[in-house]
């Protein structure tokens, strides 16, 4: 029997507020779909964090609904689990019940463990699902082997093993019993594969795309056969993924060399290209990368600056003086709808300073109702489906596409590609 593993699909992400990357998420999760069709497995496995969002967008559910339903026609069967993304705060339910009752997917784990056998020509597969909600009970599940071929786990969760300093690793791997062949785990997006001490790989084969720069750069599925006792674990790398390329400036010269020698290649997506900058004034390597955008060599680029950010503050426009004629304050309350919030973002205009966007991050942390505002809030309509499939989208309403200081500031600190 053949297992197609699949995590962290994040279907609705939009990185760095681009149309073409909220795309992109979408590419890579049809890739999956193309491949389990592709390799005939008997069941696609995903691992959690479906969508990006316990409210996700109608393109997500759209997009959702007609890939899963080709895996139905095929006859392979679906099974996934709740991530915490698509685990709904509180009083909601996770939009991943709706594809359920759509028919589209045969075992979902969502508010408790559920177990479920799967059977073709040859063997009995029992799948143990284990949902990011319910991650702390996984040491009291019974393995039953009777009357199965094979058992399978599949988790959301983050291992201690990984290494991440982060209160939410807070399962060993020797906390899962024993007797499972195959340990499918999501929740990390980088590709890693542990083995449990009864010998079955502990795998997670990472998000389907990148959604931070520390989760560079490659990106898979895990195939599984499990016709075998021990079963075959390999990675297909997804092809759809848009490539980053990273450059480390440490004088204008080799920057500029560096940077000349992208070439946009046929039949790949643009690259995104990341800028380490030292010592070298942001203005002169934004201006020429605006123009490798314009040009359209490259998607996007994000420019780090050395910590001590002195030049970074410097180089930022004060705007109070050319946006006086403007009712800012309008415009920014139409756009949050939260006093609060529009209160600072109004001081961070005025007054751009990393303690300004430090209290902002702050005080997201503090109000959870900004933070749900600004979730139902975000809109993004240059989506148009037809009424064939792979309707045309439309990328030119590219919003923000310089890394701007409050995104930097607001980016929280590399942790190891974490959920
Ligand atoms: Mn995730």
């Amino acid at each position: 029997m053949l297992v197609l593993h699949v995590s962290d699909t994040h279907l609705g992400a939009m990185p760095y507020g681009l149309i073409s990357r909220a795309k992109d998420i979408y590419e890579a999760f049809k890739e999956t779909i193309d491949i389990a069709l592709r390799e005939r497995v008997s069941i696609y496995l995903h691992a959690g964090d479906f969508f990006d969002s316990p409210n996700p967008l109608p393109e997500s559910y759209v997009i959702a609904y007609r890939e899963l339903r080709k895996l139905k026609e095929a006859g392979i069967r679906v099974v996934i689990i709740a991530g915490q993304h698509d685990t709904p705060r509180r009083h909601s339910v996770s939009p991943l019940y709706l594809l359920q009752d759509l028919g589209v997917v045969d075992m979902l784990a969502i508010n408790s463990i559920t177990s479920g056998v799967f059977r073709d020509s040859s063997l009995n597969v029992l799948i143990y699902a284990v949902p990011h909600g319910l991650k702390s009970s996984i040491h009291s599940i019974a393995v039953s082997r009777e009357g199965q071929n094979r058992s399978v786990l599949v988790a959301h969760l983050l291992l201690k093993e990984i290494g991440i300093p982060s209160e939410e690793a807070d399962v060993s791997l020797s906390q899962i019993p024993r007797g499972f062949t195959y340990i499918a785990l999501g929740d990390y997006h980088m590709k890693t594969e542990f083995r449990h001490v009864d010998g079955a790989p502990a795998v997670y084969p990472g998000a389907t795309e990148i959604h931070k720069e520390n989760e560079c750069c490659d990106k898979y599925v895990a195939f599984v056969d499990l016709s075998a006792e021990k079963p075959a674990v390999s990675f297909i790398k997804l092809k759809s993924v848009r490539p980053w390329i990273r450059i480390k400036c440490v004088d204008v010269s080799t920057c500029m060399r560096e940077l000349s020698s992208i070439r946009r290649v046929e039949g790949v997506k643009k690259p995104i290209v990341s800028i380490d900058l030292q010592k070298i004034r942001v203005e002169t390597i934004a201006k020429i990368l605006s123009e490798m955008v314009s040009s359209g060599v490259i998607e996007y680029y994000r420019i780090k600056v050395a910590e001590d950010s002195d030049a970074l503050e410097s180089s930022i426009p004060r705007l109070s003086d050319a946006y006086e004629y403007l009712d800012l304050g309008r415009i920014v309350r139409n756009m949050v709808r939260h006093e609060g919030l529009a209160q600072l973002l109004l001081r961070y205009v005025k007054e751009p300073s990393k303690q300004v966007a430090e209290d902002i991050v702050q005080y997201l942390k503090n109000n959870t109702d900004a933070v749900k505002a600004l979730e139902t809030n975000s809109t993004h309509n240059a989506f148009q489906y037809g009424d064939s499939e792979g309707g045309s989208t439309n990328s030119s309403g590219v919003v923000n596409r310089k890394t701007s200081t409050v995104g930097r500031a607001l980016q929280s600190k590399p942790s190891g590609g974490g959920k």
